[in-house]
């Protein structure tokens, strides 16, 4: 099977930039307008970044520690969260924002009108391209984002010879930098990002098919020629000690490869990972409909038309958006991806770490991207570096620390003078899982003993130094908060500062729980373990509290704001697995009102709260509420290139959104399957190519009037599998030959060889 709908498509040049297409190879990313008679793509480099490392730091920090605390247990939040601002706050508050590399700008002569408009981003190819006539003319121009060249490349083309003359050149208003014409067909610009900050160079080179080409002043200026072709390198000194030298030596190798060369490997590498993965989720009326521009489809989905194609085609542009802007070698993908086209965007467009960062990689490995969550454990790598300065500074504790906010030189310290978000220490152990997330899903011994297991035990040792007894003898954390709510305790003061927030303990316990079983797979570190599971045991359990809710704190404190945004005390529902609605029942009742509450209160009012929510009701087995919240997020918080929308733009929508479609369609966590376990009733048919599950198990299902008609399974390394199914289920192997399963209540249990495919069906 393929992907059906895999384009989006326009007939008007994109009047802003949330209407413009993203290309990205991970590192270089480019929004595409497609102008009429000229273009603008405007570019970013992941490293471009203002200001320096090592921004101050606070080195009296461990000294109040004791101080906050005691404030805490008398009960003086605004008290202790003045010490906390006072001592534990980074000096300077803030760090710089990642800033654009510039633009791109073309000038393209005698296209001024234009018929048979059409522009588009194939998700597949991994291609934008935009074509018109004028005239007698028609012009077409295809542009990418390399992974293999580390280029961008545009190739502008006319029906008729000598027919192409226009003007290029790069712009970086109002920071432009040095500008260079270091031969006819090559411009750089140059520059730094503040003082301290990364040097940049950026250099375009036109190839041109026949006429004259000639650089003067800003521009390279092409007359008469047939196509041209544009490559677009950018370096900064965060990488490379000559930024310049490599950028030109990129641009160079990329111009004088052909172009078909260039769009062919592209396509290839493109492909690799996008093509994993295909759905359809069948409705009546598709082919009229995916003729439509999106931002038509979009349009008559908000009226409350249903548009099924759009909903798969929102799915793959999350892991379309993902390969384009989280590739090895990348920084990872940050509140925008790669793509910012301000100086001085929303919180920086940095990486935020109480939950943004983390919802950016919910569809990696389950959407078969796994490769792409690599930049995230290079981030994490130096996070535990830094990190390690930061929990000894702060809290005098071993291991390493991160808090809500962290950046391209991977700052652990607290960044912000907002007090419900700055003093949260649990952002290193939150990430660390992602580790485990991943050796969960591949299984290599070798990922989990190089790589994860030591990150895991250092964010674990910080949390058995960073942990006290609370008023019940329980073990948790403080000082910290909630992300990013307040409290109001029974005296009525108000305050976000606080002892033991139920999602630290929540992460906590998947913390430690990961811990031990990692060291028993590794055979490590035995007494550790022994501490870890004491410790577990007595950090407080998901309660239920006044309003029938999961409590948000240890303390069944009033939320000040019950419609919140954020819902980090569901933390275990998902990404978590403490709460497991099918065999807890009541504490999934109790996460049910928890969702309840937030929605009747005004919550899932931003973008990414909205993809938690729907990833939570997928959880809770609940389609027709995953997919009301998938219709929500769709009907009010994309742009009409289906970026998220916060507002503004957020990335974090894309992917979470694209996370609750996978999860409705295959869940895999407490060590068993469930297919379809969040089917919506607005599904009743379809088909999902190559999912992967826990335990690295790869999927193909198959679904009519809304029950599952066949999935078939393959594991590199065989394994025992669980199904859970209130359905029976029958397997077969190779030649419809009947598997043996042992089957206790809903748990179907059989065992699939390597490489094999094994086929499950309802009974
Ligand atoms: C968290 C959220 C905000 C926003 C910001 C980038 O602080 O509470 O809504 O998404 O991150």
């Amino acid at each position: 099977m393929g992907n059906k709908s895999c384009k989006l498509t326009e007939r008007r040049p994109a009047g802003v930039w949330t209407e413009a297409f993203p290309v990205g190879n991970g590192r270089l990313g480019g929004m595409i307008f497609g102008g009429i008679g000229g273009e603008r793509i405007q570019l970013n480099e992941d490293s471009i970044w203002y200001g320096g490392p090592n921004r101050g730091g606070c080195p009296d920090g461990a000294g109040k520690l004791a101080e906050i605390r005691e404030l805490l247990r008398l009960g003086k939040p605004r008290e202790a969260e003045k010490l906390a601002l006072l001592h534990l706050a980074n000096a300077p508050h803030y760090f710089g924002p990642y800033q654009p590399l510039g633009d791109l700008l073309l000038n393209l002569e005698g296209q001024a009108a234009a018929t048979d408009y059409r522009r588009e981003l194939d998700l597949q190819t991994g291609i934008s391209s935009v074509e018109y006539r004028a005239g007698d003319t028609t012009y077409r121009r295809e542009i990418f984002a390399s992974a293999v060249a580390q280029a961008i490349v545009v190739r502008i083309s006319a029906s008729r010879p000598g027919a192409l003359s226009m003007t290029a050149r790069l712009s970086r208003r109002p920071f432009e930098g040095e500008i260079g014409r270091e031969a006819d067909n090559i411009l750089t610009m140059q520059g730094q990002c503040g003082p301290d900050g990364v040097h940049y160079a950026a250099v375009l080179r036109a190839v041109a098919a026949g006429g004259e080409t000639e650089a003067a002043g800003n521009y390279i200026d092409i007359r008469h020629a047939d196509s041209v072709m544009l490559v677009i390198a950018a370096q900064t000194s965060f990488r490379c000690g000559d930024p310049y030298a490599e950028a030109m030596v990129q641009a160079e190798r990329a111009a004088s490869t052909p172009y078909a060369e260039l769009k062919a490997s592209h396509i290839r590498d493109h492909g690799r990972l996008f093509d994993r993965v295909a759905l359809e989720l069948e409705a009546g009326d598709d082919a009229e409909v995916e003729r439509l521009p999106t931002s038509e489809r979009l349009l008559r989905y908000r009226e409350g038309l249903a548009d099924n194609g759009l909903e798969a085609l929102f799915y793959q542009y999350g892991r379309y958006l993902l390969i384009a802007s989280s590739r090895p070698g990348s920084l990872p993908a940050n509140l925008q991806g790669i793509w910012n086209e301000s100086f001085t965007p929303p919180w920086e467009s940095d990486f935020h770490l109480n939950i943004n960062l983390q919802m950016n990689y919910w569809i990696a490995e389950g959407g078969h991207l796994p490769e792409c969550h690599e930049p995230l454990f290079d981030l994490i790598d130096r996070l535990v570096a830094t990190g390690r300065e930061t929990a000894r500074q702060l809290y005098g504790a071993r291991g390493f620390a991160v808090h809500s906010v962290t950046n391209l030189w991977a700052e652990s310290g607290i960044f912000t003078a907002w007090t419900p978000a700055a003093f949260w220490p649990t952002g290193g152990a939150w990430l660390a899982l992602h580790l485990w997330e991943h050796y969960r899903y591949n299984g290599s011994e070798a990922f989990l003993r190089d790589r994860a297991y030591p990150v895991l035990k250092e964010a674990a040792l910080f949390l058995l130094d960073f942990l006290i007894e609370d008023e019940r003898g329980r073990l948790a954390t403080a000082p910290s908060l909630s992300p990013e709510n307040r409290y109001i305790t029974e005296a009525g003061e108000v305050g976000a500062l606080c002892i033991g927030p139920s999602m630290d303990s929540q992460i906590a316990f998947a913390l430690f729980g990961a811990c031990m079983e990692a060291a028993e797979r590794l055979d490590l570190d035995r007494p550790l373990r022994e501490e870890w599971s004491a410790a577990r045991d007595r950090l407080p359990q998901p309660e239920i509290g006044r309003h029938g809710q999961i409590m948000e704190w240890s303390v069944d404190y009033e939320e000040a704001e019950p419609g919140h945004r954020h819902i980090s005390h569901l933390f275990a529902l998902y990404p978590g697995e403490q709460i497991d609605p099918s065999t807890m029942p009541e504490l999934g009742t109790a996460a049910r009102r928890t969702l309840e509450r937030r929605l009747e209160n005004g919550g899932g009012h931003t973008g990414w709260s909205q993809a938690w929510i729907a990833n939570f009701w997928a959880r809770l087995e609940d389609g027709q509420q995953a997919h009301a919240s998938i219709r929500d997020l769709l009907r009010k918080a994309v742009h009409p290139n289906l970026f998220g929308d916060h507002p503004p733009f957020q990335i974090d929508a894309n992917f979470g959104g694209a996370a609750a479609i996978q999860e409705m369609l295959l869940q895999s966590h407490k060590g068993e399957i469930r297919l379809l376990p969040a089917l919506p009733p607005a599904w009743p048919s379809g088909r999902v190519k190559g999912l992967r599950a826990r335990g690295g198990y790869v999927f193909d299902i198959e679904w009519a009037n809304g029950r599952l008609r066949q999935a078939d399974v393959r594991t590199e390394t065989g394994g025992a599998i669980a199904v859970r199914s209130a359905e029976p289920i029958e397997v077969f192997g190779p030649e419809g030959k009947p598997v043996s399963v042992e089957t206790v209540e809903d748990l179907h249990r059989f065992f699939i060889p390597p490489g094999v495919m094994y086929r499950i069906e309802s009974k």
